[in-house]
């Protein structure tokens, strides 16, 4: 990775290459800590962060989920990630992972009395399933690993933890040649990529899965209020794997992936192979937005 200056650390901003913890960190053993991803895009005037307030409110949500309290406010957070932004002079797109972690002091699962620390870093990240996925589409496999259960886990966190069960589901689709996962959850549905939500068209009807068994993303719900606006019709249900195989497009959402198409799940061609045609109007409309050139949804930007 490419790096820049400063990292924010709880409160000063720290030279990229001494922004160190301790080895005795809490969230380095146990995995309790939150984090989250956030993509600032050079727009026409300038760097602007997209949805800036409501990844802030996630992350404190987050926190809140897990029972860790986050030292700072919403504004400060806010706030730090724009001077971060302007301390490092950035002159092209960043993504920004602000990290709220169980510092260095105690030891024992009981996390309460661990300290809280708060990190931000940004650096320059390209496409994060290669710029010819955004194009051509990814081949996608569906992973042997279930989606972590609402039994057992709190998927509405961005929580550190929860990343094992992706990251493995990940490892084991790059491994057998495809370059994403496609989780299902513990009953057989699809719950989510291992760091995306899926969309998929039929009959010219945009369909994705309710928030059940994915996070609560800022992408699809980008995607569903610029679906709303054109009056296309939408439907939040459960999607089975073989309805996937039959769809006549299919997409991953997320922050990192943006818009990526799927022209192939387990062997099987979705739609003709390419990136769908609803795919790429949400696609360029999607770019339209965080790139500034849409005024309509002017709001979702934090020029910085
Ligand atoms: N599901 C999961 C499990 C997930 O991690 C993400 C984001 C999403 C859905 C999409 O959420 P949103 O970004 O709000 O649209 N995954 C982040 C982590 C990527 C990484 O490899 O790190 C991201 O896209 O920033």
């Amino acid at each position: 990775m490419e790096k820049a200056q400063y990292i924010w650390m709880d409160g000063t901003f720290v030279p990229w290459d001494e922004a160190k913890v301790h080895i005795l960190t809490h969230t380095l053993h146990y995995g309790n800590g939150v984090f989250e991803g956030t993509r600032a895009y050079k727009t026409q005037r300038g760097l602007a962060i997209f949805r800036l307030q409501d990844h802030t409110k996630r992350l404190l949500n987050s926190a809140k989920i897990v029972a860790i309290k986050v030292p700072y406010s919403q504004e400060e957070l806010e706030e730090a990630q724009i001077e971060l932004l302007r301390r490092n002079g950035f002159d092209s797109n960043v993504y920004i992972r602000p990290l709220v972690y169980l510092g260095y002091g105690v030891m024992g699962l009981y996390h309460a009395k661990a300290p809280v620390n708060v990190a931000i870093a940004a650096w320059k990240w390209g496409a994060y399933l290669g710029e010819e996925g955004l194009e051509r589409g990814i081949r996608v496999k569906i992973s042997s690993f279930a989606r972590n259960s609402v039994k057992s886990t709190m998927g509405k966190a961005k929580a550190v933890g929860n990343y094992l069960n992706s990251q493995m589901a990940k490892y084991e689709a790059l491994i057998a040649g495809y370059e994403e996962a496609l989780l299902l959850d513990d009953e057989g549905f699809v719950a989510e990529g291992s760091g995306e939500c899926l969309f998929i068209v039929r009959d010219g009807r945009l369909i994705t899965p309710p928030n059940d068994n994915s996070l609560e993303s800022i992408t699809q719900d980008t995607i569903l209020q610029i679906a709303q606006a054109k009056g296309i019709p939408i439907e939040r249900r459960r999607i089975t794997r073989d309805e996937v195989y039959i769809a006549d497009e299919a997409f991953f959402t997320g922050t990192a992936a943006e818009v990526t198409p799927i022209r192939e799940v387990d062997g099987r061609t979705i739609g003709n192979g390419s990136r769908g045609e609803m795919t790429r109007e949400l696609q360029e409309a999607y770019f339209d937005i965080v790139y500034g050139r849409d005024p309509t949804y002017a709001h979702m930007l934090t020029y910085i």
